[in-house]
């Protein structure tokens, strides 16, 4: 571990403003504990054990009681940032844990900023960059299956696989230097067949990690879907069923829905963007027109997509290939052709479509196996497996891929027989790609736009 350096203190509120039973403050840095201790009555925190809790009272400046508490003492190096660290749960009130804030601040203690202590603990070696960052992922999951990934990369496992990739290509590099050094005497690399292995071996374990990232995006972010359809289809009526509130109105009046809806649906795991959109139709009408543009737009950026069709209703020529330019347009975006309203289905139905699934969004019918579809086709042919390592951030899948393509760049100089100082130029720069995951490389900017998305207090 590095050594650490400790830093002035600072002091926030880690607990989400509002009322609770209790809130947490949390003070870290060079004299945090003698800070605290300056306003605690009570124990003596500054010759209290390191991981011991003590009752005591918070005063202000003037002496006045501000809050009975708890005060936690967390000695360097074993807390969070690493540094001495003290806790202190107060009463859970608005006030009275801005007041206990205050009577800190007050004894020269700086207010911290928004993820000033995570980023303490990167800068004294307690995480790594990437894992600094599931911490951020795990405060902000929506859904269980985001918690476990968050979790597999707070756990390090990540990190473990770029230290990997790291160690074998410093050892091509180092197979390629020694090379150098023997230039002068024109010498064909020896170990040419070995070295080469090496590297298509470290490429395609890249390129393994590098494909579990789409179905690291869904699990993270969500499931982007989309429902389309005809007016009067039952698209809004579909998703209030789905999320279980009346989100979007519901009319007989076809058009109703103008602008496109969204919601977040959890489903065994996996969260789902519901998007609402309005029914395509040609209409002179400008907002409606506006709201079908819109549609469109929501269609093309999904990842899945649901054609919702009024079974009520007989098909005609235009729906039928309006469907079939759908599908078409979708690719390989999953595509469900869902019937809507079976409860009032004709018996002359056109059997010419092939529906996934028939279902009644008003009487519940066939609703639970339309979930289970949902889930089947957003992460078909997604290699998923929940126990498995996933990349989750477009900023480690950008650093993969630059990592890749130096490493193939110095796989096919070998193959073209350029010197070594090229092979070398391209796996040095493939090391410094993956330095920057981990956070051995790093540099202001990064760190500014990772740590400005944590909150304060963490
Ligand atoms: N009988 C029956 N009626 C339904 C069903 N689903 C929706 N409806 C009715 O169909 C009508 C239209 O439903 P909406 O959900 O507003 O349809 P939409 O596709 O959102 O329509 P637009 O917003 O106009 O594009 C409403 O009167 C719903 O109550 C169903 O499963 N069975
Ligand atoms: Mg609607």
């Amino acid at each position: 571990m590095s050594e650490i350096n400790q830093k002035p203190p600072i002091a926030a509120i880690a607990t989400p403003v509002g009322e609770g039973g209790i809130a947490v403050i949390r003070i870290s840095g060079n004299g945090a504990i003698q800070k605290a201790a300056n306003c605690f009555k009570g124990a003596d925190l500054t010759a209290v054990k390191s991981h011991t809790v003590h009752f005591g009272r918070i005063t202000g400046k003037d002496g006045r009681v501000v809050d009975e508490v708890l005060a936690t003492v967390f000695l360097s190096p074993k807390s969070y940032t690493g540094e001495d660290t003290v806790e202190i749960s107060c009463h859970g009130g608005v006030l009275v844990t801005q007041a206990v804030l205050e009577a800190i601040l007050d004894r020269g203690v700086r207010p911290a900023e928004p993820g000033e202590f995570t980023q303490r603990a990167f800068l004294n070696g307690k995480l790594d960059l990437d894992q600094a960052e599931a911490v951020a992922d795990l405060i902000h999951a929506k859904s269980i299956k985001a918690v476990d990934a968050a979790n597999q990369q707070l756990e390090g496992r990540l990190g473990e696989h770029i230290k990997l990739f790291r160690q074998q290509i410093i050892e091509a590099t180092a197979m390629v230097e020694l090379e150098l050094d023997f230039i002068e005497e024109d010498v064909e690399f020896a170990n040419k067949e070995q070295l080469r292995k090496l590297l298509v071996e470290v490429n395609g374990e890249i390129s393994n990690l590098l494909d579990t990232y789409e179905t690291g995006r869904l699990v993270k972010d969500g499931v982007k879907t989309v429902f389309i359809g005809r007016p009067n289809a039952g698209k809004s009526t579909l998703l209030n069923t789905l999320i279980g509130t009346d989100r979007a109105i519901v009319t007989d009046i076809a058009g109703t829905t103008r602008d496109t809806i969204d919601a977040d649906w959890s489903y065994d795991g996996i969260l789902f963007k519901l998007i609402d959109t309005a029914g395509l139709r040609d209409t002179e009408d400008l907002i409606e027109a506006e709201g079908v543009k819109r549609s469109q737009k929501a269609f093309e950026q999904a990842d899945l997509v649901v054609y919702l069709k009024d079974l009520s209703k007989p098909i005609d020529s235009t729906e039928r290939s309006e469907i079939a330019g759908f599908q078409k347009r979708a690719d390989t975006t999953p595509f469900l052709l869902i019937g809507t309203k079976i409860d009032l289905q004709k018996k002359s139905e056109d059997e010419r479509l092939h529906f996934d699934l028939k279902i009644s969004a008003l009487e519940g019918e066939n609703i639970s196996t339309l979930k289970k579809l949902m889930k089947q086709r957003a992460l078909e042919n997604k290699d998923y497996d929940t126990s498995s390592l996933l990349v989750t951030s477009t900023r480690h899948r950008d650093a993969l891929q630059k990592a890749r393509e130096n490493v193939t760049r110095a796989i096919s100089a070998l193959d073209q027989g350029l010197t070594g100082d090229f092979l070398s130029i391209d796996l040095r720069t493939a090391l410094k790609e993956l330095g920057t995951i981990t956070g051995e490389i790093t540099n202001e900017d990064i760190l500014s736009s990772i740590f400005s998305r944590f909150c304060i207090g963490k």
